[in-house]
């Protein structure tokens, strides 16, 4: 389809979009009741900013008066939900020494009136420290380090009044635009353009439920949430709980979830918990050792509050201006299957090998032999269309990265690091209908070969199967140069010159259907 029947199509498909989600969150506006808790670890105070849309619940510690300035995190609801619904996350951050503002958010005209009630509160909340619990914050609150976190509407809302700090939109009194150190959305809408709602270079986590029944992930524009952690060109995590509705993401909305073993939002919650917690300390309080739990795969470490048994798939990528990584193919240059965009020369036997944007090509799910990214939802008018590669095996196969003509020295590189999704709906990953491995080898110059499975890892996840598989869902893989080496002492690291990729019963997964981005060591 032509780009321009294409945009004829999606503004209509938006058009009638906005109208059913308008009929669709109706009622359960807000609700205003004062009320102060205090318990043994926070106090919590209500705050009426003299309007529907500036009215604040606020949670700060107990012994405030013996802390130093501490980190503030917002919370910007979704359309439908209240200000008073994310009391899980408030109760948890705050003890650990954070001041937790979470607030009357207007969701229902759309994203342009959420991200202005996210700038309003926030510069109106550190505008009346002194009329706040007696004063007890003044002096306590560090406008430098502030993270917002929003949900559903109010999630692509945080972005667009970042997009907005960043673009010199809107001036805030009592902040810096700079002073935001990360966002994370939680199932955000995709209304706006790439232009408006851009992460741009901050800290950007994705939370995603595929059990969503609201902003469910259809290749659409205002219902995939994805596109917006591909445009964040800052260090990026997503989370993507394959059990999880729409709105078990807050306290108490009714649950709209779709989909086989769906979680309780107990559990969401703790999930939720761990992964803020984590976000927070790694970019509010500089605890850099959180961040492994992001750049490993969640089947090999993950938070220890999060509960093992549910299906998460989880992806890490460093900021595109950390320059410590050497990239072997992201696929984002060189659109010949035989070259990668790093110039190495690709060698490999596999099946039905295609490089294209990582975006569904017919608009469905079910799947068909002409679209070889069924499933995929990363693309809507992104400046930069995020490619990668797709393929299939069902027997040994391979597939090599040959940069022999410039051998890579990996000494003192971590690890090999790439995003690896099962292909939703696909034959061959409903005949395998498991978790996916492969074997990776590195070979240097004379010769010797380290091969390791994928396995000690992480798992390649199958795509949560609602409706019979719904998003092709990447997992991270992170696989330490480290155990390479014990593996074959012999191997000298100094001069690495291919990288191979085994497939099928001898290396792992008898067969599969693999999509692959984001090959590349890290330090
Ligand atoms: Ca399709
Ligand atoms: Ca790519």
């Amino acid at each position: 389809m032509g780009q321009l029947a294409k945009r004829s199509v999606k503004s209509s498909v938006r058009k009638s979009l906005i109208l059913a989600a308008l009929i669709f969150f109706s009622g359960n506006l807000w609700a205003s009741a004062s009320e102060q808790i205090d318990s043994e670890n926070f106090q919590s105070v209500d705050f009426d900013g003299g309007a529907r849309f500036l009215q604040q619940l606020i949670y700060f510690p107990k012994n405030i008066a013996e802390q130093e300035a501490l980190p503030l995190i917002v919370i910007s609801h979704g359309n439908g939900h209240n200000y008073k619904y994310y009391k899980h996350l408030q109760e948890y951050l705050t003890p650990r020494g954070y001041i937790v503002m979470s607030h009357a958010n207007q969701t229902g005209p759309g994203i342009q009136t959420a991200a202005q009630s996210t700038l309003d509160n926030t510069d109106l909340f550190l505008a009346s420290l002194e009329k706040i619990s007696g004063g007890a914050l003044v002096g306590k609150v560090d406008a430098s380090r502030i993270g917002f976190i929003g949900h559903s509407r109010g999630a692509e809302g945080v972005v667009r009044a970042y997009t907005r700090l960043q673009d010199g939109d809107f001036m805030p009194k009592h902040f810096h635009k700079d002073n935001i150190q990360f966002i994370s959305s939680i199932a955000p809408t995709t209304f706006l353009s790439a232009e408006d709602v851009d992460p741009r270079s901050v800290n950007y986590n994705l939370f995603v439920g595929g059990a969503d029944g609201d902003v469910d992930g259809r290749p659409q524009q205002v219902l995939m949430s994805m596109p917006i952690y591909e445009r964040a060109k800052g260090e990026k995590t997503l989370i993507y709980v394959q059990a999880a509705g729409h709105n078990v993401f807050n306290d108490e909305s009714r649950d709209e979830g779709t989909g086989p073993d769906r979680l309780d939002r107990d559990v969401v919650h703790k999930i939720s918990r761990a992964t803020h917690l984590a976000l927070a300390e790694m970019y509010l309080k500089g605890q850099g050792q959180h961040r492994l739990y992001f750049q490993e795969n969640w089947f090999h470490s993950r938070p220890p509050e999060v509960p093992v048994r549910p299906q998460i798939s989880n992806e890490y990528k460093r900021a595109e201006n950390d320059t410590s990584g050497v990239i072997i193919d992201n696929f984002q240059s060189e659109k010949s299957t035989d070259k990668a965009s790093s110039g190495a020369k690709i060698v490999h036997d596999v099946d039905g090998l295609f490089e294209g944007q990582l975006q569904d090509q017919d608009g469905r799910f079910r799947f068909s032999p002409k679209d070889a990214m069924n499933g995929l939802t990363r693309y809507l008018d992104n400046p930069e269309p995020p490619i990668g590669l797709s393929f299939q095996w069902e027997d040994d196969r391979k597939l090599v990265f040959d940069f022999s003509e410039a051998a890579k020295n990996l000494q003192g590189f971590s690890a090999l690091s790439l995003r690896a999704a099962q292909m939703s709906r696909h034959p061959l990953t409903i005949e395998l209908a498991d978790v996916l491995s492969f074997s990776v080898g590195l070979t240097d110059g004379l010769g010797h070969q380290a091969v390791l499975s994928t396995e000690g890892y992480g798992m390649i996840i199958p795509p949560y199967a609602r409706s019979g598989g719904w998003a092709t869902e990447f997992n991270i893989l992170r696989m330490s140069i480290n155990d390479f080496k014990t593996s074959n002492p012999e191997l000298d690291l100094t001069s690495i010159q291919t990288l191979e990729f085994y497939f099928g019963p001898a290396s792992g997964s008898p067969v599969g259907s693999l999509v692959l981005d984001d090959v590349e060591f890290v330090r």
